[in-house]
Order: structure tokens, then sequence, then C-alpha cells
């Protein structure tokens, strides 16, 4: 199934954490600290893969963990770090983070870095210093990130196939392509895009077909304009009128009001060279009918075209060879300006009921590394938050002993180690 639009939920792999350890040696009454620190989490990368054609594979897999980094061990064995995770996607799918473009993956290989892996902790070994020699504490590991993402395909295809529905688009494609899409004399036969590889004067190129649009489309008649994005990266458009009209309409008035519906949905399509092209040449007075269309537009050349006798099939080949030969490759969508974002290592705030919350990355982080349970991982804690003037900030906001802190999730009664005045 063909489905182009998905969320997808990730999380980097968690740091492995510090070992508190020390040697033990027959004879030696108190070895040094040997604990070793922990593996880096496994990073998640997006990245486009020419085996993927849909995001169908994300309908119902919504969220990818990353592996997290091995504990240190002792012996100052550092953990092995998390295998990084890489998700595959079909090439031209761009990636939304809160609504905002951070990636367009355009060409087989592209990747994107969708989440860190948390650092590894470190282990009682390296906190060794001339003055503690014997430091009992050791870090756990940073937390993998947690990211959402919006992932939308817009196929990767040279020329794409437009027109009102009924045109005989899809029996083009089967006529030049190995692709067999279905076909059928009533509008709105193909309800998803078809792609396509034809071979013309020893060149290959993708064809994509869309389904049908009618007047109105961008205001989300017939099937939308939904499916015009699947043509925004091609390099050439076909435009085929059905000769005898549509829906009461004639093959002119037909040509100017799709072409009106690409202006509405997009410069970029507008601007995309077009070759036009009359179907259904085989039928009677099918002639007449072309000659009809060529009045009203002298200026543009049209090819008249039958898939039924292949009749024009290989003038129009030629012609879009040509015009690939010259037409540029489309650029790949360039991220959104993203804000910069500068966070304040952290925020004090006094809740309703009198207690104090203070939350910012860099605390949120210390506290999620910290081994509440050693106390000298406590008191290295606590002369953190003096050093980042935490204490000192929540003092002059009016916090006194005895009152009730969480910092991140950590709670504990406030005991200002300093003298504040
Ligand atoms: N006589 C004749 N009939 C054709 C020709 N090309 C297509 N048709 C017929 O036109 C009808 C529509 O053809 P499709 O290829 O399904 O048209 P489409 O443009 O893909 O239509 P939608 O998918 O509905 O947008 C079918 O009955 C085809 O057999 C042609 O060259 N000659
Ligand atoms: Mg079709």
């Amino acid at each position: 199934m063909f489905i182009d639009r998905a969320k997808i939920h990730l999380i980097s792999g968690k740091g492995g954490d510090g070992a508190l350890s020390f040697r033990r040696e027959k004879h030696v009454e108190m070895g040094g600290p040997d604990g070793g620190s922990g593996g880096k989490g496994g990073d998640v990368w997006v990245e486009a893969d020419p085996q993927k054609n849909t995001l169908y594979d994300f309908t119902y897999r919504p969220l990818f963990k990353a592996e997290s980094g091995e504990n240190g061990r002792a012996k100052r064995q550092t953990g092995a770090c998390g295998e990084d995770l890489s998700i595959k996607v079909p090439p031209g799918t761009l990636l939304f983070k809160d609504g905002k473009l951070v990636a367009d993956l355009k060409t087989a290989g592209d990747r994107y870095l969708a989440a860190h892996g948390g650092k590894g902790g470190r282990g009682n070994a390296t906190f060794k210093t001339a003055i503690n020699t014997a430091p009992h504490l050791s870090e756990k590991g940073v937390p993998g990130e947690e990211i959402f993402l919006e992932l939308e395909l817009k196929l990767v295809a040279d020329v794409g196939l437009l027109g009102f529905p009924n045109a005989g688009k899809s029996t083009f494609l089967s006529v030049v392509t190995q692709a067999r899409p279905k076909i059928a004399d009533y509008p709105f036969t193909t309800l998803t895009p078809n792609l396509g590889v034809a071979t013309a004067a020893g060149r290959t190129f993708v064809i994509a077909d869309i389904p049908g649009l009618i007047e109105g489309a961008h205001q989300g008649k017939g099937l939308g304009d939904e499916f015009l994005r699947h043509v925004e990266r091609t390099r050439v458009l076909i435009h085929l009128v059905d000769v005898f009209g549509f829906d009461g309409k004639t093959a002119a008035q037909n040509l100017k009001a799709l072409n009106k519906e690409l202006a509405a949905h997009s410069k970029r399509l507008a601007a995309t060279p077009q070759i036009v092209v009359a179907t259904k040449m085989d039928l009677t007075d099918a002639d007449t009918a072309l000659a009809g269309l060529r009045r009203l537009f002298r200026k543009e050349k049209i090819y008249p075209l039958s898939s039924a006798t292949g009749k024009g099939v290989k003038e129009l080949m030629m012609a879009v060879v040509k015009a690939l030969q010259t037409a540029p490759e489309p650029a790949a969508f360039t991220p959104d300006v993203m804000d910069i974002v500068i966070e304040p290592d952290y925020k004090v705030e006094q809740r309703a009921n009198g207690e104090w919350s203070v939350n910012g990355k860099k605390v949120n982080t210390l506290v999620a590394v910290t081994n509440f349970d050693q106390d000298e991982a406590v008191s290295r804690f606590q002369n953190i938050l003096i050093k980042l003037g935490v204490e000192e900030t929540l003092v002059k906001a009016g916090a006194r002993t005895g009152d009730k802190v969480s910092v991140s999730n950590h709670q504990f009664t406030f005991r200002p180690a300093l003298k504040h005045r």
C-alpha cells in the first residue's frame, strides 16, 4: 500500500552507567578505584534507502529505540557503546519537527541525525584526585533523547504525468514502461501515484503517474491537489489532454484550467517545463479536434499521441529526452530556518503550594547522572548547584531552610550550605 505521510517517535540510547569499584589484590588492604565508565548510547538516524518506496512501514510501528550503552565495569573496563539505529525511508522523504522542515532526504544515502545517544556515566576511577584517592562516586549514563518527527514523501521522478481524469495517463505509462497501473474508462481510476522506468534514445528515466486533477483541485475538489507534490521534484511534466475534452468541456478549456490549478498549487510546478500532448488520436474525428485545439494554442507545440496504436509515442519520447537534457536538476527543499533557542542552565519557580522547582537542560542532566544513594555523589550534586548559582538564586527568590525543592524530578529539603547575606 502506498502511504506518503507518517509520524514516528524516536528515542536514542541511554548512556551506560559508570562503575563504582576498587581493585582487589592479594596482600593489598585497599586497592585504588578502578570503576570504568559507561558506553555512549546509540544515535538514531533516518536514512534514504532506495529499496523503499512508501512510508507504509510506519503506519503501525511508530516507536524506534536505539540500544543503550553498556555499564562500565571493574578493572577500568569501559562499557561498549550502544549500536546506532538507522531508520530507512524512501528517497524523497522530507522530515519535519513541530511543522518545520529539518531535512530533505532526497537521494539514496542521505541521512539525518535525529536523536543523539546519551553520554556514558563516569566510573569512580575517573574521579580520583590527589585529595580524594578513593572516590565512592560514579555517574549514571545520560538518558536518550526523545524526538517526534513527521515524515512526508515527495516521490523522486524525472518526468511527471499530469492531466484531467481519464486523459490516458496510466495507459501511456503502461506503454512506455513495465509498470502495470490500473486503467479504466472512468475518472479517478488511479488513486495513488505509480512509478515506471522508461528507456529512450539510450536514456533511462523515471516517470510518475498521479491521480487525475480537476478544476478546483487546489480547494480539495476531486482527489484534491494532494498528489501534485509527487511531481514537484520532476524536471519535465507531460501534460496529457483528451483531445475530445472531459466532462462537457473542450480540450482547450481543460488545458487552461489545469495550468491554473498548477499555478495555484506551487510556483515551482508552474515553472517546470511542460510538454503538451493530445491523447486518443486514433479515435474518429480526432484530427479535426486537434486542429481546433491548435488554433487556440498557436504558440504551444502539441504532440499527437495514440497509446492504443503507438502512433506518436516515439516522437513524444524523443521530445522528453531532449527536454530532460536541458532541464535543470530540481534542488532539494531547504530546511526551514530554526529559531535558536538559548536555554538557560536552569529556571527557578515557586509553585502555588510554596514548593520550589528548578528546571533546565543542565540541571536536569545533572539529576539524571547523579546516584543519590552515594553520599559523595550527593555532595557533588550540591556543590555543582552552588557553582551554577542555583542555591543563591533560590535564597534570593525567598527560599528558606526546610522548604521543599525539586530539581527536575529529584526532591529534597532545602538546606543551603553557604551563608547568604
Ligand atoms: N482509443 C484510445 N483510448 C485510450 C487511449 N489512451 C487511453 N485510452 C482509454 O481512456 C480511458 C482512460 O485511460 P487511463 O489511462 O485510465 O486514464 P488516466 O488519465 O490514467 O485516468 P485517471 O487515472 O482516472 O486519472 C481508458 O478506457 C483507456 O483505455 C488511446 O490512445 N486511445
Ligand atoms: Mg490513471
